[in-house]
């Protein structure tokens, strides 16, 4: 994996009195003791930084401070440090003990607000008491997010994550291309796009759309075919395109006509990655082989209507699934907004491409199933999923291959349903409608 280099990460300064569990908070998040911890008053005395991977935001510096409310020569110098903190701060954590709250909380808030930094306020030690009647509303009216914990038993911090990706600047959260970085300059891409019934009069979807500029912003180019037409095409080429692009729908016979060798995957992917977090939807992905006959299923559009969506998420994929579980699954499919509080009734949650969402939603979206304990994939996995050609279309992103092939190989049933017949044979079928 490429390192991310210090100013690429986002840098989370850890800010507030001594004592208040600043370093139990950022070993909670890192899940390491990387800062000491003591019951005495003025344990941090230097900045403590620690570089880590934040799922589903990526790199991210933590930085645990001395707390500021500090007396005497000594206690200067460490204010002295972590105002420096504050200088190269992008999202700021402000913790705070019990309800605890004065003058000096709103100094630190007003610190932050001058230096156009979002601010977190961190209830910590929320078992010994929360915050002062009202407190929390007013702060959240002055657009401040805040969040209880109790750091030293690791509690509360599904709601930190989360009010994290909602702070972290668009420059951090908007990070990866659609497609432009896979193939390079000069280089050529093929796109699937069946024109069938269900294709919109006229005109292309979207994340066709989306991928043809991007594609022009990087300087390299494009042919689109329809799935007929692919083979045809390739042949004709007189060395192979950088990638194959396809319509999640027709994978099947793209995967077979596309050959070994050749890099393709589908536009729901490339909005898998784009949007969201490919991890955790090849997660999601495989949660489907946990999945049996009676489960529930939860299908997200994240737009009202669209009629091929609508198909692929009510009809086919729907039908895939059951071929796959080998019996009869519980669907469920929500749009735009709604998304149910009962999560973690379903088994799996499906969610479309969102391409007419901005990243952070769909991060959101994804910590919510998350906390609820509830794998989520999307339309592209699932279909790959189901239809056995999974590392063919992860091939382009060799970090998420990696995860699928690391954690396939610590699941020792995977694959066992398949060998013993379960599942598979009528899953493989192709555009079922
Ligand atoms: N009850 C309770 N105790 C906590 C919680 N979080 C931390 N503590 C305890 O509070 C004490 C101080 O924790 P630290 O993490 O060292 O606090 P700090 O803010 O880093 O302190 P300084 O470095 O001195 O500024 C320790 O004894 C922790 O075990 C909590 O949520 N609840
Ligand atoms: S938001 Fe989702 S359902 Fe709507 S067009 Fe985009 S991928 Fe399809
Ligand atoms: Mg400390």
């Amino acid at each position: 994996m490429r390192r991310a280099p210090k100013s690429f990460r986002l840098h989370i300064g850890i800010f507030g009195r001594r004592n208040t569990g600043k370093s139990s908070l950022l070993n909670a998040l890192v899940r390491q003791q990387v800062s000491i911890v003591s019951e005495v008053a003025g344990t941090t005395t230097d900045p403590v930084e620690k570089p880590m991977e934040l799922l589903p935001i990526g790199p991210v510096l933590f930085i645990d401070t001395a707390g500021i409310d500090d007396v005497g020569a000594l206690g200067q110098m460490r204010v002295d440090k972590t105002r420096q903190v504050l200088d190269r701060t992008d999202v700021g954590l402000l913790v705070v003990a019990a309800g605890q709250w004065a003058e000096f909380e709103e100094g630190i808030l007003r610190e932050l607000r001058d230096r156009k930094v979002p601010a977190i306020v961190v209830f910590n030690k929320s078992d010994l008491g929360g915050p002062a009647p009202g407190l929390a509303e007013k702060l959240r009216e002055e657009k401040v997010a805040c969040v209880e914990t109790v750091a030293n038993r690791g509690e509360g911090f599904l709601g930190l994550r989360e009010a994290l990706v909602k702070a972290a600047p668009d420059d951090f959260i908007n990070a990866p291309s659609v497609v432009s970085d896979l193939v390079p300059p000069g280089e050529l891409a093929v796109l699937v796009v069946p024109i069938d019934k269900e294709a919109p009069k006229g005109r292309l979807i979207q994340p066709q759309v989306q991928t043809i500029r991007d594609l022009l912003d990087g300087d390299s180019y494009c042919i689109v075919v329809k799935e007929r037409e692919l083979r045809d095409a390739l042949e004709r080429l007189k060395r192979p395109p950088a990638l194959v692009v396809t319509d999640s729908q027709a994978f099947l016979k793209v995967a077979g006509d596309t050959p070994p060798g050749v890099k393709m995957t589908s536009f729901s992917i490339l909005l898998a990655r784009q949007k969201g977090d490919l991890a955790e939807f090849v997660h999601g992905a495989m949660a489907i082989e946990n999945l049996r006959p009676g489960d529930r299923v939860l299908v997200a559009e994240a737009c009202s209507h669209h009629p091929i969506t609508e198909d692929i998420g009510r009809v086919k994929i729907p039908r895939w699934l059951r071929q796959y579980v080998g019996g009869e699954l519980e669907v469920h499919v929500t749009q735009g907004r709604d998304f149910p509080d009962n999560l973690a009734s379903y088994q799996l949650v499906v969610h479309c491409g969102a391409c007419m969402w901005n990243r952070r939603e769909v991060l959101a979206r994804m910590l919510r199933c998350r906390q609820a304990g509830v794998p989520i994939s999307n339309y592209g996995m699932t279909i790959a999923y189901t239809l056995g050609i999974f590392d063919r279309a992860l091939e382009p992103f060799p970090d998420a291959l990696e995860t699928y092939r690391r954690l396939k190989a610590e699941r020792p049933t995977e694959g066992v349903r398949k060998e013993k017949g379960e599942i598979g044979g009528k899953g493989r079928r192709e555009r079922e409608v």
